[in-house]
């Protein structure tokens, strides 16, 4: 029996529950309330040492990481095939796949707090959310929850991370200009890593970065829309915090066009 741990908006889970959708597989699923701190207790630590969503559950057996639970879950249920059939087309969606464990996930998460989510933790008593921010295990995490929740726009982080948002967004307009999914002419486990950090771009109101100047990234996630699978977001929006990202990210829109194209110019004089 399969058992999926995971929050509703969570960009990681969004990831993996788009591979249960696309198999056609159930898993009985525990939602965790991420602010209460359900991923920290002790229980949950024990199978998720990282104390983050999602953890899948194997009959038991604990599976971690999102990219990692994707491949297991191709493997364990090998139809519909979600990996290319030959080695160097796996090698190629695995290059895909990595994106956000190499700093598309830290921009993703830095985005959404500094934009949206700063608003409903600058709510909280301010000893309640000092223990909060103290809470999260990873050093390097817990800076930029700091920041983006203290700094809000103004954080030095946002400048890079939307740089990297952008030129990640590059790289996929290129390719998808020649192919039609990320990994060649099937959709894939590449496909799926990227979708759930493209949809929090749109629901923080940045959708300007594809649809004014990226044609084939706009083809690209329309069809990714339009799969039964996309159920796995849209089933699982909570309008409360889609309203949030989109008001909060209308107000920084122009904030963020500005710094966007200022750190294009500064990749081009690094080049
Ligand atoms: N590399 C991990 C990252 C997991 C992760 O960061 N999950 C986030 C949600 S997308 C989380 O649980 N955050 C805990 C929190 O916000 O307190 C994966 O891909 O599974």
């Amino acid at each position: 029996m399969l058992e999926l741990y995971h929050n509703s908006m969570s960009v990681c889970s969004q990831r993996v529950r788009l591979v249960l959708r696309e198999k056609g597989l159930a898993a009985k699923e525990h939602h965790l309330d991420l602010r209460a701190g359900d991923s920290l207790t002790p229980d949950y630590l024990k199978l998720n040492p990282s104390g983050v969503v999602p953890t899948l559950l194997d009959n038991g057996a604990p599976i971690i990481e999102s990219a990692v639970i994707s491949e297991y879950l191709d493997e364990i249920a090998p139809d519909p095939a979600l990996r290319p059939t030959d080695a160097l087309g796996r090698a190629r969606m695995r290059i895909w796949a990595k994106i956000p464990d190499d700093g598309l996930h830290a921009a993703c998460g830095l985005l959404s707090n500094a934009i949206a989510f700063r608003h409903q933790y600058l709510a909280m008593a301010r000893d309640a959310l000092e223990r909060n921010i103290a809470s999260t295990p990873d050093p390097a995490r817990r800076e930029r929850k700091r920041q983006g929740i203290e700094y809000g726009l103004d954080a030095p982080l946002l400048p890079p991370a939307l740089g990297l948002y952008d030129r990640t967004l590059a790289k996929m307009e290129e390719h998808l200009a020649r192919t039609q999914w990320l990994a060649g002419a099937d959709f894939s486990l590449a496909d799926i890593a990227l979708i759930p950090y493209v949809q929090r771009l749109e629901h923080l109101a940045q959708d300007w970065m594809w649809r004014e100047r990226r044609p084939a990234v706009t083809r690209w996630f329309a069809a990714c829309k339009a799969r039964p699978g996309y159920g796995a977001i849209a089933d699982y929006l909570v309008k409360p915090a889609v309203a949030l990202m989109a008001d909060k990210g209308a107000e920084a829109q122009a904030k963020l066009r500005a710094l966007a194209d200022s750190e294009r110019d500064v990749g081009q004089q690094r080049l």
